[in-house]
């Protein structure tokens, strides 16, 4: 079986493929164009999936030969779920080994906006750290104020659990189903949409992303949130309008954001977004330590190796299509 990992992963994983006899595929440079990398697949039994590739219709009718996909990620927006069904095709992702890394992010994230730590950095870059004023680029405490979460899952349940140990925020959220588990350890409140943004000091996303929630978070949603709110996305870029948050910002709407995730993704270079002292943008960062990093490689790996046994992928986005 003809495995195709189009760029490097941590060293367990390939290990790990290596010792169940599998044949790896890598291409000679990683940087393919988007024919060059379906060349690779059509040649391919399986695919070990780095990056937000585009699995849909067109990509299934291309590639007839494809028996598995394993995603190194959580997210599987990149898949159509419905086509892979059809065709039987299981869709490995990697949940559980990067909620730590991720929510750490979240969390960063919301204390750099807080106390405007990208500014201030920027600053003492510019060689301007000025003198002291009792007034300028004062930041905000986070002590006992309302965390609303949008997707309680298993991220979203790290970021309110570290919310509530280090700073006895409230936390309330919004989700498809009640979260029992936080509800009980956490005395997390279901809610609905409005009035999470209505009520929320810090708005953090982190759900799975599905089209029909695209640019959710939009202007009409701004307006509703409280002026003195921070709004966090680590999920997906497409969660939100950037220049209807942009304008939210420069409006004085809501206080400001962190982003790791953002629309376009990458970000423009040019994106006044960037300008703003109220914003802190990472790279999509989430999933980057070494833990969690081998932890997808492994989760990835145990995907491909139970699929060429014929068993079971361990960790599946669509379970269904074993039935
Ligand atoms: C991945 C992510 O590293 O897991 C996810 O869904 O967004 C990141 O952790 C990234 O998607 C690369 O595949």
């Amino acid at each position: 079986m003809k495995v195709f990992i189009n760029k490097r992963i941590p060293e367990i994983g390939i290990q790990m493929l290596e010792e169940s006899g599998l044949e790896i595929i890598f291409p000679e440079n990683e940087n393919l164009s988007h024919d060059e990398w379906l060349k690779y697949c059509q040649n391919a039994d399986v695919i070990l999936n780095v990056g937000q590739q585009k699995y849909d219709k067109e990509f299934f009718d291309e590639c007839p030969n494809i028996k598995a996909i394993a995603l190194f990620s959580v997210g599987f927006d990149s898949v159509d779920i419905e086509q892979a069904n059809q065709r039987k095709i299981p869709i490995g992702n990697t949940p559980d080994v990067l909620s730590r890394a991720t929510s750490d992010i979240a969390f960063l994230l919301m204390q750099s906006v807080a106390r405007r730590a990208s500014y201030n950095f920027q600053k003492v870059k510019d060689d301007n750290w000025g003198d002291f004023d009792p007034l300028h680029a004062l930041g905000q405490e986070l002590y006992g104020k309302t965390l609303g979460i949008f997707g309680l899952g298993r991220i979203g349940f790290e970021m309110a659990e570290k919310c509530k140990k280090a700073f006895d925020m409230n936390i309330i959220y919004h989700n498809r189903s009640h979260n029992e588990e936080a509800e009980k350890e956490l005395g997390a409140k279901y809610v609905s949409f409005e009035e999470l943004i209505a009520q929320s000091d810090v708005l953090s996303v982190h759900a799975n992303f599905k089209a029909e929630q695209n640019e959710l978070f939009n202007s009409s949603v701004f307006e509703k949130m409280k002026s003195n709110s921070i709004f966090i996305n680590t999920a997906r870029g497409g969660f939100h309008n950037q220049a209807d948050l942009y304008n939210a910002l420069i409006e004085k709407k809501i206080w400001g954001a962190g982003l790791d995730v953002t629309n376009p993704e990458p970000i423009l270079h040019d994106d006044p977004i960037l300008e703003l002292s109220n914003v802190c943008v990472l790279p999509h960062i989430g999933s980057a330590t070494v833990e969690a990093r081998n932890g997808m490689a492994k989760s990835a790996a145990e995907n491909i190796i139970a699929f060429s046994r014929r068993e079971k992928m361990p960790h599946c986005a669509n379970p269904e299509v074993y039935q």
